[in-house]
Formats: C-alpha cells, structure tokens, sequence
C-alpha cells in the first residue's frame, strides 16, 4: 500500500513562539509552504482554513486566496486532505466556541466552522476537523458539563447537517485533547469522544482523530486510543506527534521521543492496513531556523518510515514468530493440557519478546 504523508499547514508555518518567548522564525507564505512541502516528498497538507485566508477576508480575497491555492496544488500535485478552524485564537471565544455560556457567541462558532468548511471543500478537503481547542473550562462552578455536552452535540449536528444539505462530500471528525490551553476540554480522550459521537443525530457522519501527544498528555496508551478508533471503525484521520509525560503539550517531531509508542502505532496502522494519510502535527523546535523547519519534515517522515521497516522486520523475525505461534496455539483447545488447573502454569515468554522490541527498535539484531 502507498503511503501518503501530511503535514498541518500550521506545522510548518509555525514560527517557534511560545507562552514565554517570541517568534524566533520569520513568517511563512501558506503557498510556499505547499512548494515547500512538495520539494519534500510530501503528497498532502492540512489546514486550518485561517493559515490561508485570514479571518475577516472579503469573499473575493477568499476566492482568489483559493485560486492561488488550488493552482499551486495543481502545479505540485499536492493534496487537502482536511480542514479545520483555528477560531481558538480568537479572543471573543475565551471561555468556548460551541460551549460558550452566550448564546451569541455559540452562533458564531457555527458561522466560523462553516465558513472554515466551505474552504475545506474548495480545496477539495474529504475532512473537516475539529479540535474544539476553547471548549472547556477552569471554573467548573460557571457551566455544568452536561450543558456543554448538549451544546457540543447541538453544535456537531448543526455541522453535520450543514455539510449535508450543501451535499459536500465532506466527513466530520473530531480531535480530543485532555486539558490546553484550558484547564480540562470536554472532549478529552478517543474513549470520551467515540461516546460523545453516539449521541448525534448522524453517528456515521463524524469520527475521530487521535493525536499521539493528546494522549500522552492524557497518561494513555497512544496504540490503544488508536485501536478504539479503528475498532468502531471511527478513524477518520491522525495526528502524529511525540511527546514526553507530565508535560506542557509539547508537540514534539514524530520520533523525537517515546520511540516504543511510536513503534506501536505505526504497527497498528500498518497491520491493519489503515488507508488514511499519515499526517504529522509537531512543532519544530523554537532553536530551528527557517531551513530547519524542512530538516524536521524529513526527520517526521524517515521516523514513520523507520518505524514501518522496525515493524517488517518484527514481523518476519523468526523467534519473535515462533513465540507468536506459541501464543497462538494457547488459544485452541488440544494443548491446554500444559496449563493451570491441573497442569504446570503456564509460561509467557513475555519478556523476551518484549526485549526483541527493543533489540529490533535499536538495530542490534
Ligand atoms: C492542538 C491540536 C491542533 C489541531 C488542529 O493541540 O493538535 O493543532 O490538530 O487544530
Ligand atoms: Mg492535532
């Protein structure tokens, strides 16, 4: 299977500011940044429909915003394969988009979305995405989780129906994030949003998109929020990231940490032959320069290709396969005679396969 790789435009146009210090890199043009994705090996972005067309642009600067868009991705061959808003930037939804305790404000959470959506589908976006970054809270005592939930739910059925009815071949997804910027979101972990998702009006119009860092921040097996997603056959997209535990959301280079978790969600996705495209939604780091940024595009890709090749290679490892066709044949009935009761316990050879992981991650074997 080919693999596409993606990245947020938001990515790499990030200029390596952070809540103590300033920009360190100057900006980046959002076409460029598909050139340079391009000059790359890259086949597809992501955005949030602000990287392009900057929030309060008239309808013909959005159109032809959308023209010199869509002919750079004619002339590259690079692909959208979703959209999202970055309306968590906007003051006016300090305290929620969609949760918001002012009506008003809900309302216009909805017209930004779909106006973010309308982009998405000029671009030709198969996605929109949604990490409702605001919609959370510090002060508990100010809006009881069941209203934001009803809101939330109120706000994805008006999203879903809006797609529908202007017939955009467009699915809905929903990105969950425990805690940042507030102090705990509402829809925090994969588990949290695949039941949120059964309570719309349209299940099968919305799915999900782990990132590796949220649940991280979440203290979760990143291959198990990823295999609830495939499982409900709910995995509409991934952000692939690194991150280190008890920590602010680093948004660390795909491979830059937790290599074993990585490991194991590249697995997942190969095995399971997930189709979808493999997009990175990091950081480069704030002492990387302009140049750099594309040293750390490369770096996210060979991680995932490295990755891939750590899981052929487990695959075909003869006593990693032994021991998986030893734990196999547990499974049916003839040779249970060798466990418990009656027989000798049983013996998980556990930690040796666990150490061919690492034997294998590390290039000794
Ligand atoms: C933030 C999210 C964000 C989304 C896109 O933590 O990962 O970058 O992916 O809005
Ligand atoms: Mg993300």
């Amino acid at each position: 299977m080919k693999r596409t790789f993606s990245f947020g435009l938001w990515t790499i146009m990030h200029r390596g500011g952070d809540p103590f210090g300033a920009p360190t890199r100057g900006p980046r043009d959002p076409l460029d940044a598909i050139s340079g994705l391009a000059a790359h090996g890259v086949q597809a972005f992501e955005l949030h429909a602000e990287d392009l067309i900057p929030w309060g642009s008239r309808l013909a600067e959005r159109d032809d915003l959308i023209r010199k868009a869509r002919r750079r991705m004619e002339d590259t061959g690079v692909v959208c394969v979703a959209c999202g808003s970055d309306m968590f930037v906007d003051p006016v939804f300090k305290d929620g988009g969609m949760v918001s305790n002012e009506a008003r404000v809900r309302s216009l959470a909805i017209e930004r979305y779909t106006a973010a959506i309308d982009v998405g589908h000029l671009l030709g976006a198969p996605l929109f995405n949604i990490w409702g970054g605001r919609d959370g809270a510090e002060v508990d005592a100010g809006r009881s989780p069941i209203d934001a939930l009803k809101r939330l739910r109120d706000g994805f059925n008006a999203l879903a129906d809006y797609i529908a009815r202007q017939g955009y071949a467009m699915r809905l997804s929903i990105e969950p994030k425990p805690n940042e910027p507030r102090g705990d979101l509402y829809l925090s972990t994969v588990g949290h949003v695949l039941g949120f998702i059964a309570t719309l009006d349209h299940p099968e119009r919305v799915g999900v998109v782990p990132e590796l860092a949220h649940a991280a921040l979440a203290g979760l097996n990143p291959a198990h929020e990823v295999a609830h997603a495939l499982y409900a056959g709910k995995l509409f997209g991934i952000h692939l990231n690194a991150q280190r535990p008890l920590r602010f959301d680093q948004d660390l280079r795909f491979g830059g940490a937790n290599l074993k978790d990585g490991f194991f969600v590249v697995k997942l996705l190969e095995e399971e032959d997930w189709p979808g495209p493999r997009t990175f939604d990091a950081r480069p780091y704030r002492t990387t320069d302009e140049q750099g940024v594309w040293v750390f595009v490369e770096g996210c890709i060979r991680a995932y290709q490295i990755l891939a090749e750590k899981v052929r290679q487990f695959r075909d490892d003869p006593e990693v396969r032994q021991i998986l066709q030893d734990i196999k044949r547990w499974d049916t009935a003839e040779v249970d005679e060798a466990a418990e009761p009656g027989g000798a316990p049983r013996v998980f050879p556990y930690e040796r396969l666990d150490h061919l992981v690492l034997e294998i991650l590390m290039g000794t074997r």
